[in-house]
């Protein structure tokens, strides 16, 4: 098998020391199938003095990047317009963030075309070739690669919620990006619901066929398949064992001089639950005067997509809510909300997730969230508190489940966490961990891939 990957971005980035391969949970799941078996990763070309085509490694190469060079007007209408401004919120069931301007469907349309064509043009027609086409911005691509190539093997993972169908239904476009999807072979989603709702919107909106998870529809068959996403386990579990993250999460311990220590850590998307949160966090510290100067609730919210009004105004909400929680309730040597709007490496996230006695995972939807299964897996006794409105939430049961909408259950679960014996601490992460191993993202990649060749 040859592998041919097409995502929204290439997986390889310039630095000063050279070209390496960028950081993250598809990068590591999939640049070991691709340098055993060679292949090509298509994504978006930003930087126009790029060049289309690049071998990787230079020197004695495993795969070919192919970049699909994008206009500003492109990449507005593709990636700002209909990815981040349609179809993110519609997936979230946040409607009130979406735009629908025809410019946005018109651009992404020929966007998806262009990636349509350029895996077309490093593929050859019946060879043993699979298609993994990942997330939200590449809908109609799987349907124009089968209009040229209807003996490929083309896979899909879609990495957000898959609404329910009368909220997708709002599209004016949803059955064209159906019709798009449904030249695919397999669609992968993280959890059953999503499996569910996408087999729905098919059945509904285009009157398909459905057979369990079988979807048949204009002489294509399409399965339908829950492969929830992990983390590189060994890798943070050797990375948290390591001598020198204890005493790197010792320091900061220190630094914040609580007894008690609350982390949160997201991008920062009006999504991840941020302002609720610390609306929460402060009907917290309303109601238990007794944790005032001996509990720190530490956020790290890294910048995304700052160029869209709504990621500009979700920015200006938090910080309004941080200074007056800080305002209301820091005392002399005690700081309630600890907030850092900027990236860290992976080796100090781990050092927080080790230091903290609790993680506040609250996002008001969310389609797996694996920061959950990076703090399950570098804590040795912390509780998980976690949104009930996330995939994750459906494998984990052994979490303190809570409604994001519900400041005063998250603020009863906050407490709960602190004070939860030791006993239920340790019995509750041991569930939390045996699940986690079993979603190693190398093992999410390697299902998937077998899946679409049965
Ligand atoms: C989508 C879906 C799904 C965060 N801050 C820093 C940093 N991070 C890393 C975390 C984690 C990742 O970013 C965020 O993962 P999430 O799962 O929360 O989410 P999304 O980016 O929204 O991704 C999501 C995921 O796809 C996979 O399918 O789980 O539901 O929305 O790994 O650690 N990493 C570093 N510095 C930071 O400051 N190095």
């Amino acid at each position: 098998m040859s592998l041919t990957v097409v995502a929204n971005r290439v997986p390889i980035r310039q630095t000063d020391e050279g070209w390496e391969t960028s950081v993250g949970g598809l990068t590591t799941a999939l640049l070991p199938v691709l340098e055993e078996q060679g292949g090509v990763w298509v994504g978006m070309g930003e930087d126009p003095d790029l060049p289309e085509r690049q071998e990787y490694p230079a020197q004695d190469p495993d795969f070919l990047v192919r970049r699909v060079p994008l206009s500003t007007q492109e990449l507005d209408g593709y990636y700002y317009g209909m990815a981040n401004r349609v179809l993110w919120p519609v997936s979230h069931y946040l409607i009130q963030h979406l735009e629908l301007k025809d410019e946005f469907i018109e651009t992404y349309r020929h966007v998806n075309r262009r990636f349509a064509e350029a895996v077309l043009d490093e593929t050859e027609k019946g060879a043993e070739e699979v298609i993994w086409i990942q997330d939200y911005h590449q809908m109609l691509s799987p349907g124009l690669i089968r209009k040229e190539r209807p003996e490929a093997t083309i896979g899909h993972f879609w990495h957000i919620p898959w609404p329910a169908m009368e909220i997708f239904r709002i599209l004016p476009w949803s059955r064209e990006l159906l019709r798009g999807m449904l030249g695919c072979d397999l669609i992968g989603f993280h959890v059953e619901e999503y499996v569910d709702n996408f087999i729905e919107s098919a059945d509904v909106l285009l009157d398909a066929e459905v057979e369990g998870n079988r979807i048949r529809y204009d002489g294509q068959e399409t399965r339908v398949e829950a492969h929830p996403i992990g983390i590189d386990v060994d890798r943070f579990k050797s990375m948290s064992q390591d001598p020198s993250i204890e005493q790197e999460a010792q320091k900061f311990r220190e630094r914040l001089g609580s007894d008690h220590i609350v982390i949160g850590i997201d991008r920062l998307d009006y999504t991840k639950g941020i302002r609720s949160r610390m609306l929460a966090f402060e009907q917290f510290l309303e109601e238990n005067p007794e944790y005032h100067g001996n509990v720190s609730f530490f956020q790290i919210a890294t910048p995304s997509r700052t160029e869209l009004e709504s990621y500009q105004q979700i920015r200006r909400e938090v910080d309004e809510v941080v200074g007056r929680i800080n305002g209301r309730f820091a005392q002399e040597s005690w700081v309630p909300v600890n907030y850092r709007y900027r990236t860290y490496t992976q080796y100090e996230l781990c050092a927080f997730y080790r230091a903290a006695d609790a993680a506040l995972i609250t996002p008001l939807r969310d389609g797996m969230n694996v920061v959950t299964q990076e703090f399950i897996t570098a804590s040795r006794d912390g509780v998980l508190i976690l949104s009930e409105l996330t995939g994750a939430a459906y494998l984990l049961p052994e979490a303190v489940q809570v409604n994001p909408y519900d400041h005063g259950g998250v603020a009863d679960a906050i407490r709960t966490a602190l004070e939860m014996p030791t006993e239920e601490r340790t019995e509750r992460l041991r569930g939390l961990k045996s699940t986690t191993e079993t979603l190693d993202v190398h093992k999410w990649a390697g299902n998937f891939l077998s899946s679409i060749q049965r």
